[in-house]
């Protein structure tokens, strides 16, 4: 550091007051109550949240944190725990350095040599010694028996009322109703202009889906996870659950919420380019809604069911292929078909993407193992397959004029 001076500067402008938040922040933690919330926030809570409010128009940097430096509003029984669970380790931390650390600055102050102290000359003190090793041992056992409790009950995934398998993919979710034969994938629905900084960016930027998970509100959800590819991880802060998602293993969570709404998270494993694009969306409805929407899933499965030997359009398989296309390969190969050299091919003048509709079919389906193109033979339906191949059959610098139907994609499954 060349310059102490404006170290010292910088660490108090800009560091100092993200300590002091936090540990005011802890002060606050305690107030919103998970239990209390619809009776609105406490007189209490209102009070301290305009100090902080007067606080960060006296300090710069903290009218810049938008106070999100807390951890964010519970929302299931489990994420209260958590949060309560935070707040009495941070009590415990404060008390510490009310008693530890005071005491000691003081000593520090007062006997420091230019005071002309005379330090006392004995050493080896067994009362103290084992005074201060006891103490410790009692205060990590208080924290320690807490934790642990809450931890067993966040892996007690008995007695749930319904189970949801989740896989993760390079880069979007799938959920699959065990027992239900509902099974969607959920893609990240920000427009694309929005991520190139084309458009402003809407309010849930990178926080939305084409399909949101449902869920019966006050229900007990269990969810098992596992991946097609490589390690993601589940993550909704609201729900206090952060559960990897591994390929070849299955992982058990689970959560239950009260309040209906809709609850935003994302991936939080770093899983690829792809990563910061693959938002969770869960929607809690009422138990009445959420068999409402059960027997509508149903329904739609079994209208594709009935369409599986219709024969589309070129408009109609195109505009659906195009859907399809953005949601599921433009990452990769990009929304304009040149790809990324070196990495992803580009499939406008691809020998694949014009020759022969077997292989093109095939590539999709199956994939190309060990590279980065994955079989999409599960995750979409014969329709998507059919409209993505005709999509990209036509586009760009493609123009084959081949039109290929559902049942030209079911013959070619194994
Ligand atoms: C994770 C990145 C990724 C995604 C997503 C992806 N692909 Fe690919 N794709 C690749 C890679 C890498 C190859 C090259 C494989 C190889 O080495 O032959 C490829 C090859 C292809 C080819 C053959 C191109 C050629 O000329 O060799 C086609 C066709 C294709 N992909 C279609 C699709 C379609 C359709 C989708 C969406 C349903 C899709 N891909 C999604 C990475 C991806
Ligand atoms: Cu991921």
């Amino acid at each position: 550091m060349q310059n102490v001076d404006e170290f010292l500067l910088h660490m108090w402008q800009n560091v100092a007051p993200l300590v002091i938040l936090k540990s005011m922040g802890g002060i606050n933690l305690s107030i919103p109550k998970y239990r209390d919330q619809r009776a609105g926030h406490s007189c209490w809570a209102r009070t301290t949240s305009s100090l902080f409010a007067l606080f960060a128009r006296l300090v710069p940097a903290l009218a810049r944190a938008d106070f999100a430096l807390n951890l964010p509003t519970p929302a299931s029984g489990l994420a209260q725990d958590i949060y309560d669970l935070h707040t009495l380790i941070l009590w415990i931390c404060f008390a510490i350095v009310l008693v530890v650390y005071l005491p000691m600055a003081i000593a520090i102050l007062k006997h420091r040599k230019s005071a002309d102290h005379q330090p006392a000359k004995f050493h080896d003190n067994l009362t103290v010694e084992i005074i201060w090793t006891v103490i410790p041992i009692l205060i990590l056992l208080g924290m320690a028996w807490p934790a642990t409790k809450l931890v067993a009950s966040m892996k007690d995934t008995s007695k749930s009322d319904l189970t949801i398998k989740v896989t993760g993919y390079q880069w979007k979710w799938e959920y699959e109703y065990l027992g239900d034969d509902i099974r969607f994938m959920s893609n990240s629905s920000t427009p694309k202009e929005q991520i190139d900084g084309e458009q402003p960016k809407g309010e849930h930027y990178l926080l939305e889906v084409d399909r949101p998970l449902v869920v019966p509100a006050g229900q007990k959800v269990r969810l098992v996870l596992t991946s097609s590819d490589v390690i993601h991880a589940w993550w909704v802060p609201a729900f206090g659950v952060k559960q990897d998602a591994i390929p070849g293993f299955i992982r058990d969570t689970w959560f239950k919420v009260d309040q209906p709404g809709t609850y935003r998270g994302q991936c939080a494993e770093l899983c690829g380019v792809g990563h910061g694009f693959m938002p969770v969306v869960v929607e809690v409805v009422s138990p009445e809604k959420f068999a409402v929407w059960k027997q509508e899933q149903k329904a739609l499965v079994a209208a594709a069911a009935a369409n599986a030997g219709k024969t589309y359009q070129m408009a109609e398989l195109q505009s659906l292929g195009e859907k399809v296309y953005t949601a599921n390969c433009a990452a990769c190969h990009q929304a304009n078909g040149v790809g990324i050299p070196g990495a992803f091919p580009a499939l406008s003048g691809s020998k694949i993407a014009t020759g022969e509709v077997a292989g093109h079919i095939d590539i999709i389906l199956n994939g190309k193992p060990p590279t980065a193109m994955a079989a999409f033979g599960k995750q979409l339906s014969d329709l998507d397959i059919a409209a993505v191949v005709t999509y990209e059959r036509n586009k760009w610098d493609n123009k084959t004029g081949d039109l290929v139907q559902p049942a030209d994609v079911a013959a070619r499954r194994k």
